[in-house]
C-alpha cells in the first residue's frame, strides 16, 4: 500500500531539515520503506481538506490506505512497530524502553527547544526578551545536563539504535542554530552519529532536493 506523507510546499528552513517531515522520513528510510510526498501550502494547511487530516493544520500527516496518522511521536512509532529496524524484537524490556525514549524526547527534551526557538523567533523584538531569553536557555541546559550524564559514553540511548534516538536526535538538531549543544560534546556526538547514518542522509537529501525544485 502507497504509502504518503505531507510536507511544506515551501519550507521556512530552506530544506535545513528542521520540518518535521524529515523524521517520519527518517524512519521510513530506515525501515526501507518506499512513500510519496504531498506538499501543502501554508494556505491548504488550513483548510477543511487538510484539516480533516490534521486537526491542528499541521505537517506532517502520514496515509496509508484507510489509515490517516498525525503528529510525528505516534507516526514513527506506527513505522516502528509495522516494520523490523527501529524498535527491539527479542526482549520486550528493551522494547518498551525504546519506546520511553521516543516520549521522552517529544514530552521532556522537545519542549524547552521549541520554547527557546519561540523565544527568538516570536519574542525576539520584544524588550524583555534578553532577559527571558536566559531562563529558557537554562531550562535547556537543564535537560542537555540530564540527558548528556544519562548518555555518557554511549552510542546510543538503550544499546543498539531505535526509533528513541531517531526521535531523540531529531529533536536535538533543532539546537544546532545556538552553541548550547556544542556544549555537551558527548550530545553533539550523538547528533552528528544520527545524521551520519544512511537512512538519514537520504532523508535530509529527499527533503533538500524537493525545496530546491519547488523554488
Ligand atoms: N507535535 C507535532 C508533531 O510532532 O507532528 C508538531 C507538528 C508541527 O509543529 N508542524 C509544523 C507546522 O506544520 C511544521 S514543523 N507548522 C505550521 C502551523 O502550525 O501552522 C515545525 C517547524 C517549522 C519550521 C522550522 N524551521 O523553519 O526551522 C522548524 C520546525
Amino acid at each position: 500500500m502507497t504509502i504518503t506523507i505531507t510536507a511544506f510546499e515551501r519550507s521556512p528552513d530552506g530544506g535545513r531539515g528542521l520540518a518535521r517531515d524529515t523524521r517520519v522520513r527518517w524512519a521510513l528510510e530506515e525501515v526501507r520503506q518506499p512513500y510519496e510526498v504531498r506538499l501543502v501550502s501554508f494556505r491548504a494547511l488550513k483548510e477543511p481538506a487538510h484539516l480533516a487530516l490534521h486537526p491542528f493544520g499541521q505537517i506532517p500527516t502520514y496515509e496509508e490506505g484507510d489509515l490517516a496518522l498525525f503528529e510525528t511521536g505516534a507516526i514513527v512509532f506506527h513505522i516502528a512497530e509495522r516494520h523490523a529496524g527501529l524498535l527491539p524484537n527479542a526482549d520486550p524490556n528493551a522494547r518498551a524502553r525504546a519506546i520511553t525514549w521516543m516520549f521522552a524526547a517529544v514530552n521532556t527534551v522537545e519542549p524547552p527547544i521549541l520554547e527557546l526557538a519561540n523565544a527568538k523567533l516570536l519574542e525576539g523584538d520584544k524588550p524583555w526578551s534578553k532577559e527571558r531569553q536566559h531562563l529558557v536557555e537554562d531550562r535547556v541546559r537543564s535537560r542537555m545536563e540530564q540527558l548528556s550524564r544519562r548518555l555518557g559514553d554511549a552510542d546510543w540511548l538503550d544499546g543498539a539504535f531505535s526509533a528513541g534516538d531517531l526521535m531523540m536526535v531529531s529533536v536535538l538538531l533543532r539546537l544546532r542554530s545556538s552553541s548550547i549543544l556544542d556544549e555537551y560534546p558527548n550530545l553533539a556526538a550523538y547528533v552528528a552519529r544520527g545524521e551520519a547514518r544512511p537512512a538519514y542522509k537520504r532523508a535530509f537529501d529527499a527533503q533538500l532536493a524537493l525545496y530546491q525544485t519547488s523554488r
